[in-house]
């Protein structure tokens, strides 16, 4: 059967007309890549309604991996997020509809969580295709964080399953209105999100081991 892997990405925000996650995880939407079907899903970018969106497309999907997408304006390079943190940010909390001020994102669970996709191996993948990509130790504490949060939270039963974030610097389009700010085509991140769920897709298709009895 073939697996599923969700790519989630966000409406505009902020005030944008556009937001590349999403224009990155409509185009890569049912396509084949390395035996995996890409299913996209749009977020809000809303705490509450984010998370409801999510667990809900979870549980429908069963996904194999999921991969989050998020704008993060003024970033130079595709970013692998590394760590997700129990927490939102007051301020833009508040601005985003939630009343969740400054408290963690789920009550009780654990601090944080590690990325769980091979962020070394879409390193080189992405490097190899000269496309600009960085690690990043901070996903922020706004929506991109809490939607990487509770997909991992969500699936941390299945801790072999990859689900993981990756930040998008504005498309060139968007850095027409901000002046100085680095900014990739959508062609180019499209092209770095796919080899990136290539490389993940092919963890996937690995025999799973089994319990020899
Ligand atoms: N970026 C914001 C929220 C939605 C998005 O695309 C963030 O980094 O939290």
């Amino acid at each position: 059967m073939a697996r599923t892997i969700l790519l989630t990405g966000f409406e505009p925000f902020g005030g944008e007309r556009v937001n590349p996650s999403w224009q990155v995880a409509a185009r890569l939407d049912r396509k084949e890549i390395s035996g995996a079907q890409v299913r996209a899903l749009s977020l809000p970018v809303n705490l509450r309604r984010v998370a409801r969106a999510l667990t809900g497309a979870i549980e429908t999907l069963t996904p194999d991996a999921i991969l989050g997408l998020g704008q993060a304006g003024g970033r130079t390079a595709l970013s692998l997020e590394q760590v997700a943190i129990n927490l939102v940010d007051e301020r833009r909390t508040r601005e985003a509809g939630g009343a969740v001020g400054g408290k963690p994102i789920i009550a009780g669970a654990p601090d944080a969580y590690f990325t769980r996709i091979p962020v070394a191996a879409i390193v080189r993948a992405l490097k190899r295709r000269e496309i600009p990509v960085e690690r990043s130790l901070s996903a922020g504490i706004f929506i991109c964080n809490a939607a990487m949060y509770t997909a991992l939270h969500t699936t941390r039963g299945r801790p072999d399953a990859p689900v993981g974030f990756i930040h998008l610097p504005y498309t060139a389009g968007q850095a027409a209105n901000h002046r100085a700010a680095p900014s990739m085509t959508v062609e180019l991140m499209a092209a770095g999100v796919e080899t990136a769920i290539g490389v993940i897709a092919r963890t996937l298709a690995r025999p799973r081991r089994t319990n020899a009895t």
